[in-house]
Parts: C-alpha cells; sequence; structure tokens
C-alpha cells in the first residue's frame, strides 16, 4: 500500500514538471517590450528548471534502479537528453533553438545532482560549501547580462521624461544603432566631442544603406501628458534630412506610429516632433501615447554615410513655457 502511494506521488511529481517544462518550452514567448533583458532572464531560467528536473527525476526513478551512482548517472543522463531534445523540437513551435540553453540546462542538472550528493553522502562541509559556492558563482554568471540589461531599465525608469543625456554607459542599453547595410552596418558611441547638455552626447555612425541611425527603447512609457519629443542634433558636415519616428506598443496588424522628416543644418539643430500630431494626423499615422515602444533617429533610404552627435533627447511637458 505504501509503495502504491510512494509511486503515486513520483509520478505526480514527474508529470507536473514536464508539464510546466513543456509549457514553458513550447508555448509562446513573445517578449515585446525589454526583449532582451527578458530574454536573458530566461536564458539564465534553464539553470533552477533543469536543477529541478533533474531532482525529480532522480526521486522519481523506479525502486529497481539500485546503485546510488546509476540513479545520479541515470538521472542525469535524461535531463541532458531531455535539454537537447527540447532545443531540437523548438523550431517547430515558432521558438529558437540555442545552444546555450541546453548547456544551461545541463549545467543545472549537474549542479543539482552533486549538490544533492554533497549533502546526502558526505558530512563533509567543505564540499557542502564549494558546492554553494559553484551554484553562486554559476547563477551570477548566468545572471549578467540580463543585469547589464537591467542598468539600462533602471536608467529609463530614474530619469523619465529624459531619454537619453549620453552621461552614463548605461544609456547604450536603451540606445543601439539600427540600419545601414551588412558591409556598413551603423554604429554609436558616447562622446565627449560634443555636449548640448552636461559634459558628452552620443555620437552616430549612421551604415551607408536603409534606414541608418539609432533606436530607443521607450519601455511602453505613458507619453500623453506631454506635448512634444524633443533633441538637439549637431551636424558636422553639409546638410541632410534625419527622421524621427515613434511607435506605440500594440498588437494590432497596423500600430500606430508618428514619423516626420527634419532637414538639419550644420552645427547644432534643436529638432521637435509635436505629439499632438499623434491625434491629429491621418488615419494611418495616428497613434496613442498611452504605452510608447521605441523612438527611432534615421536617415532615409539608401542614403550615403551621414555622421551626427544627438544629446539631451526629452518630452516638454504639455505646461511647460518655453
Ligand atoms: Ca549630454
Amino acid at each position: 500500500m505504501a509503495q502504491d502511494r510512494m509511486m503515486l506521488r513520483k509520478s505526480i511529481a514527474l508529470a507536473v514538471t514536464l508539464a510546466v517544462l513543456t509549457a514553458v518550452c513550447f508555448g509562446p514567448a513573445q517578449f515585446r517590450m525589454d526583449a532582451r533583458f527578458w530574454g536573458h532572464v530566461f536564458d539564465a531560467g534553464h539553470i533552477p528548471m533543469w536543477a529541478w528536473l533533474a531532482a525529480v527525476l532522480l526521486y522519481a526513478l523506479p525502486a529497481r534502479v539500485q546503485s546510488m551512482a546509476r540513479r545520479y548517472l541515470l538521472a542525469f543522463t535524461l535531463a541532458i537528453a531531455i535539454a537537447f531534445g527540447v532545443e531540437l523540437l523548438q523550431p517547430l513551435f515558432g521558438r529558437a533553438r540555442t545552444l546555450g540553453d541546453a548547456i544551461n540546462g545541463t549545467m543545472g542538472a549537474g549542479l543539482a545532482l552533486t549538490g544533492i550528493a554533497a549533502w546526502r553522502r558526505s558530512g563533509n562541509w567543505l564540499w557542502r560549501c564549494g558546492h554553494a559556492l559553484a551554484l553562486v558563482g554559476t547563477l551570477t554568471v548566468a545572471l549578467w547580462p540580463a543585469y547589464e540589461e537591467l542598468r539600462g531599465i533602471r536608467w529609463r525608469q530614474a530619469n523619465f521624461p529624459s531619454l537619453g543625456n549620453f552621461e552614463e554607459g548605461a544609456e547604450l542599453k536603451l540606445w543601439r544603432p539600427q540600419g545601414g547595410s551588412r558591409s556598413q552596418p551603423s554604429s554609436v558611441q558616447i562622446t565627449r566631442a560634443r555636449a548640448a547638455n552636461g559634459e558628452q552626447s552620443l555620437r552616430v555612425a549612421g551604415g551607408a544603406g536603409d534606414w541608418a541611425g539609432v533606436s530607443y527603447e521607450a519601455g511602453g512609457k505613458d507619453w500623453s501628458p506631454f506635448r512634444a519629443l524633443a533633441m538637439d542634433v549637431f551636424n558636422p558636415r553639409g546638410p541632410f534630412k534625419l527622421f524621427v519616428r515613434v511607435d506605440e506598443e500594440s498588437t494590432a496588424p497596423q500600430p500606430g506610429r508618428l514619423e516626420r522628416g527634419f532637414t538639419l543644418n550644420p552645427g547644432w539643430n534643436r529638432i521637435r516632433l509635436p505629439l499632438t500630431d499623434a491625434q491629429s494626423g491621418p488615419q494611418a499615422g495616428r497613434l496613442s501615447l498611452k504605452r510608447i515602444r521605441r523612438v527611432a533617429v534615421f536617415t532615409g533610404d539608401g542614403e550615403a554615410q551621414r555622421f551626427w552627435f544627438l544629446d539631451n533627447v526629452h518630452l516638454e511637458k504639455k505646461e511647460d513655457g518655453d
């Protein structure tokens, strides 16, 4: 009787674990905002997920698998097989195949099983502490890229309605190069060479090609209390046209957006994109200011390579005087 109940418990633990794993690994995963941050968290999440799986497999193995070493080895092998099997199957479910995920899963399974062994079988504290350190070290390394992204998200949170002043490196997590061509992609760097506000600005080297410039991860912020998006742009050479585009966060097939071109004269230019245009424009150009996803600053289709300096990107409040 007791054995039946034990079997039942093992089956339930295994079924629940595999169900959660299936949902997490094959369910739709779309991080529309701060996708890099959530992607890194998800990658690192393979470690605890597979640690849990390996522990459950060890527990649920049938009693007839006798030697302890064999049980550990079997649980580990099964966990790795599942980790690689999942990555092989994921493309069938619209998910990306990533070797790093399988490796993280393998590390998680290994850490769980060695941990259980260290705690169960040895009274040796050196082993236990060593294992705890390995666990902390692995999780720190795995979570580091997510932490780096989090610095950008925290900067955005702390400085809104400033969108970019380029005085801190964390802002590069929000402002990323976009467009250009494969042989000449766009690039950005913070520089002290120019500044409209503070001591630094963002030097943008637009690649040769389409939509070259920089884009800002706006994080779904509410822009409705603001009347304009403003920025200072330094043009070191002859005049050219720069476009500013704002996208809303929406699952609609054609999310609203606001776009306008500005001719840049040599030297400093103040660009102002009135947000009141967002409601009054043609239907296609209308956007809701409640959840803004992205700002892009770029040159047109098939442009030659252009350089400019961007600084003091911010939103103007409705009641601000000029
Ligand atoms: Ca600045």
